[in-house]
């Protein structure tokens, strides 16, 4: 189809310069499908992400974990878009689950990130999904919608926007949404974008999903029509990583 399938490794706060090399000598010897076919994102914590530049192959790009709302200035602890991109790194991930959860982002802040962060130039992966409580309340979709609602309406450019559906229910816990529950939440979501943004970007933005995404589950939710791609946390870790960027073809 018009969409490349993208995948996303989201390592999270886990590596030491040993794991890290290790992790890439896999990378760097696998076999995958060509980068007319797919996309590869990896996302080592900031401080590992020079050893990862200097050392992983160049069909693979880099990702940073967070970014700052704001530019560079008196923002202790933080990363802005411009040292990002001064640092040639592409991509950034917003909003995942985990920094909604447990550092207290709200959706109004991501859209802030998500907006600064375009405007510098960086290719956004937007992560949204409901919690356990959300889906068995019915809410799924609604709350998908006020999570990307705040998005749409600071931002007019779509092209580097990656959106990774995660419900927070399969987020490292091994219970993976079905392809059918994928499925009908990624098509709601891109019905949304072409109801609230245009027909375009409906056809043209990746979904991806993630949540307990494996080397075992990611052929079968690959064939689902509006899985675009994958964004991996625990078996990026992996040499399984490799076999789930393979399910894009
Ligand atoms: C969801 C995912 C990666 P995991 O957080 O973003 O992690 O694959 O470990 O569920």
């Amino acid at each position: 189809g018009a969409r490349k399938f993208f995948v996303g490794g989201n390592w999270k706060c886990n590596g030491t310069i040993k794991s890290v090399e290790s992790l890439v000598d896999t990378l760097n010897k696998g076999e995958i499908p060509g980068t007319d076919v797919v996309e590869v994102v990896v996302s080592p914590t900031a401080v590992h992400i020079p050893l990862v530049q200097s050392s992983l192959r160049k069909d693979f790009a880099i990702a940073a974990q967070n970014a700052w709302v704001k530019g560079s200035g008196a923002y202790t602890g933080e990363l802005s878009a411009e040292i990002l991109v001064d640092l040639g790194i592409p991509w950034v991930i917003l909003g995942h689950s985990e920094r909604r959860a447990l550092i207290g982002e709200s959706s109004e802040l991501i859209a802030d990130k998500s907006k600064y962060c375009l405007d510098k130039g960086l290719g956004v992966i937007l992560c949204i999904g409901e919690s356990l409580e959300e889906r068995e309340a019915g809410k799924t979709f609604e709350v998908c919608a006020g999570q990307l609602a705040p998005v749409a309406a600071k931002i007019s450019d779509w092209s580097k926007v990656v959106i990774a559906y995660e419900p927070v229910w399969a987020i490292g816990t091994g219970k993976v949404a079905s392809p059918e529950q994928a499925q009908e939440t990624h098509a709601e979501i891109r019905g949304w974008l072409a109801d609230k943004v245009s027909a375009d970007v409906a056809a043209s933005t990746r979904i991806i999903y993630g949540g307990s995404v494996s080397a075992s589950n990611s052929d079968t939710l690959a064939t689902a029509p509006d899985i675009d791609g994958f964004l991996v946390g625990g078996a990026s870790l992996k040499p399984d990583f490799l076999k789930v960027i393979n399910s894009a073809t």
